[in-house]
């Protein structure tokens, strides 16, 4: 097969010559036993193809097909990697995903211009080469929350056996601000509840997020609790169409009549705003004495700081603040003073920002008020990301291990590990960028386009001598920023495609058994293997033999052995019995505090600092990706056909000049989209919306000081017609 030269997209020429492309065996991946790989609500294991916890089934998701329709791919014919860097850099993100499966580890020197296929043995001696010849200080370890927990357990023990804490996950882009704020308030870190407390709730707070597209199965639940007379109120500055109205695949009855309503109210504040809400809707439960006054005494403190707090503030001031009426501020309370079991979820719209963790405390607060937390049917929901991300940190990909994990590790594992507090994602990032990252390894994801500011995050990946990545398909950080340093990139096993089972754990803390097993491209490895062989090559004289932890069933032991809560995975192989992780689940309001008392926090809202850019940029989610992985142009829900796009007001359009279609420039401190079309969009004036993640070549690097999360949900931004 010939490169053919000349003309920009020449790999797509050559594959179309070569006719490669095509689609493994489908069929056995949708039904045989393994967790759906989209997002954390959860799906399949044990119980097979798309069945849940509760036993309901068939429930077709689009998202899971999607997910599977990349892994099915055929590898990248070998050819392609006589391609230079800047060939594939011409690609856009959706072509390069669907170039193929990598089938075998490629290579690229320091200064070479192109990759190269190479041998197992030869990369694994590289691998390990490129760490040893290192200080472990400087170094980092990312993670995705696709990989398995025993592949996220065998990293973060190579990591620290090697010598450095530097371990990060993508949650610290995603919910860290959930962890740090449900740890301050409530002493654990995750959902209070199963997925059948929403079958018996009688009314949802869905606040910052877009499950009709991220989280597709939810919304069957919230049509059954709108059906049994339940109330859902959304809080979103966007208009959602997918949660005003939204039609179920899985109900023939919703299909009929073209969709159930989702929303019951649906409110819009400023973007960033939400803590001015709040303070309101929490002032006049208080004024109207709607508090549970019980439970405040029995199960909180702190109750009094937060009455002082409220006292002064003003309603009409809070309400002016984030944009929201009176009547709606009334019409919520009255919602949720008739409650008798109210859930709160919410997503990116709350960690987003610099002020997430205040968001999510918040969000306690107006729990806490009504003794929401710690009973059946009602409680706290974070809607986690990706389908592992939960379990990637459980078993103890991050920065700081818990102490009791740590000295349960040094104990049960006979091993040491280096005390020195660990660098979470942009802190290694900020490192790599100063130039004193020397080794990286990046099982999944897509750091490059994951980050705020793109010029910045390619110039700090570019700085690092070596980097070392695990994957399935090709994405922009294997071919962006890796032109000076070394670079190796290793094909992973899909998780139906373990050779061994892996267990991963839903935003319910329910952990589900994947079966693996299917064969589709000989030459690929599981992670656990990959890193074990690394393990051994790089640490030959550890405490750990880390060539057992190829047998999975051995790491499943050492995680049951050191994780509280996951004593159960040690036979889940055998038992094939998934389960919940040990002291997670709120049923009754026992909080694991020193007091036992769940905690209020006041804070204000957080004043808009002043900027020369009039305007706030929202990045946000389509129909058609899942994060970087974009499947299709189109956002159906949102009727937009093409991704460069921004949703804007109509009166902004209007002050504009700008008509529906129309092209825009939007430009903030980092740099420019040009020629972005307009849609006319119910949003509030001066907020507009754009696509992550092509916005991150303008996001900024302001972080959460709490959560050291990025501020991706409220960038300031300048609006013009393109010129
Ligand atoms: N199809 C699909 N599914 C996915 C993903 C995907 O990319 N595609 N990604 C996965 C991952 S990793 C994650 S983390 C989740 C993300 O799922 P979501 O949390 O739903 O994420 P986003 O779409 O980024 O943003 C959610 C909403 O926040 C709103 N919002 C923005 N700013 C504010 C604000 O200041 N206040 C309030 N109240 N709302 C605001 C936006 O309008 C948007 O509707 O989805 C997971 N599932
Ligand atoms: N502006 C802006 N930026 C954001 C966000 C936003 O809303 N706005 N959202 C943030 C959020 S919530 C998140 S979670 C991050 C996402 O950040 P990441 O998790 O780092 O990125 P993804 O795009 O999910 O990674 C997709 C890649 O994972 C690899 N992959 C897929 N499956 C597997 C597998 O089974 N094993 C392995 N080893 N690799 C696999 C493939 O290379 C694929 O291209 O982005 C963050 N960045
Ligand atoms: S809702 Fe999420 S976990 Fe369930 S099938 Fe869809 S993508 Fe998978
Ligand atoms: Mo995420």
């Amino acid at each position: 097969m010939a490169v053919v030269g000349g003309g920009t997209k020449k790999i797509l020429y050559t594959l179309k010559t070569a006719a490669q492309i095509g689609l493994l065996d489908s069929a056995r991946a949708l039904g045989a036993k393994n967790t759906c790989k989209a997002c954390g609500l959860g799906m399949g294991g044990q119980r097979g193809g798309m069945t849940n916890e509760l036993d309901e089934f068939p429930s077709v998701c689009n998202k899971s097909i999607q997910a599977q329709s990349t892994d099915i791919q055929r590898p990248i014919p070998e050819a392609i990697f006589q391609h230079s860097l800047e060939d594939f850099r011409d690609l856009t993100a959706h072509e390069l995903e669907h170039l193929g499966r990598l089938g075998q580890p490629i290579y690229k020197a320091a200064g070479d211009d192109r990759y190269r296929t190479v041998g197992w043995d030869w990369a694994l001696d590289r691998a390990a080469h490129g760490f040893a010849k290192c200080a472990p200080e400087r170094s980092f370890f990312y993670s995705s929350g696709r990989s398995s927990n025993e592949a996220g357990f065998v990293l973060q023990l190579l990591a620290r056996l090697y010598g450095t804490n530097n371990v990060s996950n993508c949650s610290y882009y995603c919910h860290q601000a959930t962890s740090e704020a449900l740890a301050n308030t409530i002493g654990t870190g995750t959902s209070t509840i199963e997925l059948e407390d929403i079958s018996g709730c009688d009314l949802f707070f869905l606040v910052g997020a877009n499950p009709a597209s991220n989280h597709p199965r939810l919304l069957h639940k919230l049509i059954e609790l709108r059906r049994r007379g339940g109330k859902v109120v959304v809080i979103n500055p966007l208009k959602e169409p997918g949660l005003v109205r939204f039609a179920a695949p899985k109900m023939a009855s919703s299909l009929i009549k073209g969709g159930d309503e989702v929303a019951s109210l649906y409110l819009q504040p400023f973007a960033g705003a939400d803590i001015a809400l709040f303070s309101a809707i929490a002032k006049v439960l208080v004024e109207r004495n709607a508090v549970d006054e019980t439970f405040i005494s029995a199960h909180t403190r702190d109750f009094g700081l937060l009455q002082q707090h409220l006292a002064g503030l003003q309603t009409s001031e809070l309400l002016a603040e984030c944009g929201v009426s009176h009547a709606q501020l009334h019409e919520v309370v009255t919602a949720y003073t008739d409650s008798k079991a109210t859930i709160f979820a919410w997503g990116m719209g709350m960690t987003h920002h610099c002020h997430g963790v205040n968001n999510i405390e918040w969000l306690c607060n107006l729990a806490l008020l009504r003794g929401m937390v710690g009973r059946r049917n009602a409680g706290l929901l974070p809607l986690r990301g990706h389908s592992n991300v939960q379990g990637i940190g459980t078993i103890g990909v991050k920065p700081v291990l818990p102490e009791q994990v740590f000295s349960r590790i040094e104990e049960r594992l006979g091993v040491t590990l280096p005390r020195e507090e660990g660098k979470h994602t942009m802190a290694s990032l900020e490192q790599a960028h100063a130039g004193d990252v020397d080794a990286a390894l990046m099982m999944g994801g897509n750091l490059y386009e994951a980050t705020p500011d793109s010029d910045w995050a390619a110039q700090a990946l570019d700085n690092i001598d070596f980097k070392l990545y695990m994957t399935t398909t090709l994405n922009r950080s294997h071919v962006t920023g890796v032109a000076a340093g070394e670079s190796l990139v290793l094909p992973v096993c899909a998780r139906d495609e373990e050779p061994e089972p892996t267990t991963q754990e839903s935003m319910f803390n329910y952990v589900r058994l994947s079966d693996g097993g299917i064969n589709r491209i000989a030459s690929v490895r599981s992670e656990v293997a990959i890193l074990a062989d690394i393990g051994a090559r790089l640490l030959p004289d550890a405490a750990i033999d880390f060539s057992e932890f190829k047998q999975h069933r051995k790491v499943r032991q050492a995680i049951a052995a050191v994780v509280p809560g996951m004593e159960a995975l040690a036979d889940i192989d055998v038992a094939r019995q998934e389960f919940y992780v040990g002291n997670r689940l709120l049923h009754t309001p026992r909080f694991q505090m020193a007091d036992g008392r769940a905690r209020f926090v006041a804070h204000k809202g957080q004043a808009t600092p002043a900027s020369a850019h009039l305007f706030t940029l929202l990045s946000i989610r389509s129909e058609g990706q899942f994060n970087s992985i974009i499947y299709e142009e189109e956002d159906s829900y949102r009727g937009i056909s093409d991704r460069w796009s921004v949703l804007m007001n109509v009166a902004d359009l209007l002050e504009l000049g700008v008509a529906e279609g129309d092209l825009v420039d939007v430009q903030s401190d980092n740099g420019i989209m040009k020629g972005l079309r307009a849609k006319c969009f119910d949003l509030p004036p001066r907020c507009i919306a754009a696509y992550y993640p092509e916005a991150n070549c303008l996001t900024t690097r302001a972080l959460d000081p709490r959560s050291h999360t990025p501020q991706f949900k409220s960038v300031p931004v300048s609006v013009s017609a393109a010129r």
